[in-house]
């Protein structure tokens, strides 16, 4: 069993779902981190589809609950389209973001794949936010807050519906890792909705390699795993260029059993990887450490495995 190994490298250069500038310089980032060249160096034929294009961010303030609807919302087409284009052809799409709204357009491809090739689908959100914001319950009207309410279908029309399905996914199929910052009415609908949430108490108690294999457990080999990946969900004592830092999150040792619990399972089909802000980081280090992180998500092992 293993990963699949013909990856397409998807550019979106945005940051119009966040709090802060920057996250649009996150794929040329990940680029100079050597992103391409790592994976092909594990034997993955790596093609860079270079970077999509949508509309600039106006930088304004939110407008009923949401901040830049509109340009969200023609993000999340292009970068769906440019996922299931990927999935249709065969081989695996690694989204390079971009703010981490982005994630609706591409897990929304994913499951629209998973439909129409009759598999079940299992998403992987290592965060530390849940990400399941409302309009009504938003404080900042961001919406990289809200991408998992959208794709369970809570969220304004125009974009609960791309993808051809409302909702796009079942809360069912998401597990969250790492979580540690949430708001309080976000906390009433997260559990309300009944996510499967391993938050960083979780982790603290019972370990990353307990918390995995709990992620993990029931995938079969019709499963297609997909890993939406936010920088923050990093300590920022090693990830310090992503815009949202929370302390309290996974270290290196924890980041890497958690990505190498994930490609023992073969099934990575697809990964988003989120949030990175070079504005914010400090000689890039951030961009290696989730170059190396990818890496490990592709199989790269310590010396003692054979
Ligand atoms: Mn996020």
């Amino acid at each position: 069993m293993s990963t699949q190994r013909s990856v397409s490298l998807i550019g979106a250069p945005t940051d119009i779902g966040a709090g802060a500038r920057g996250a649009s310089m996150g794929p040329e980032a990940l680029r100079v981190a050597n992103i391409g060249p790592t994976l092909q160096s594990h034997g993955v034929d790596v093609i860079d589809r270079g970077n999509l294009a949508g509309p600039a961010n106006p930088w304004l303030p939110p407008l009923e609950g949401y901040r830049h609807l509109d340009e969200v919302v023609a993000w999340n087409q292009v970068v769906h389209e440019a996922v299931y284009a990927e999935l249709q052809g065969g081989r695996m799409p690694i989204l390079l973001g971009g703010d981490h709204c982005l994630g609706l357009g591409s897990i929304s491809a994913v499951a629209r794949h998973c439909r129409e090739a009759g598999k079940k689908l299992r998403v992987l959100w290592l965060d530390a936010h849940a990400d399941f914001n409302t309009s009504e319950l938003t404080p900042s009207g961001n919406i990289h807050g809200m991408p998992v309410a959208c794709l369970c279908g809570f969220g304004p029309k125009e974009l609960i519906e791309i993808g051809g399905k409302v909702p796009a996914i079942n809360p069912k199929w998401i597990r969250q890792i790492g979580i540690r910052s949430v708001d309080p009415g976000e906390k009433r609908f997260v559990h309300e909705q009944e996510l499967e949430v391993f938050d960083m108490r979780y982790i603290d108690e019972m370990g990353m390699r307990h918390t995995m294999e709990l992620a993990l457990a029931t995938l079969d080999a019709n499963t297609h795993l997909h890993v939406s990946f936010d920088v923050d969900f990093l300590d920022p004592a090693i990830a310090p260029g992503v815009g949202t830092t929370i302390p309290g999150g996974p270290t290196y040792r924890e980041a890497q059993l958690c990505m190498e619990m994930i490609a023992d399972t073969g099934r990575l089909a697809s990964l988003d990887v989120m949030e990175l802000n070079p504005a914010l980081d400090v000689r890039n280090q951030t961009a290696l450490l989730a170059v190396d992180l990818i890496e490990s998500l592709f199989g790269k092992s310590t010396l003692m495995r054979k």
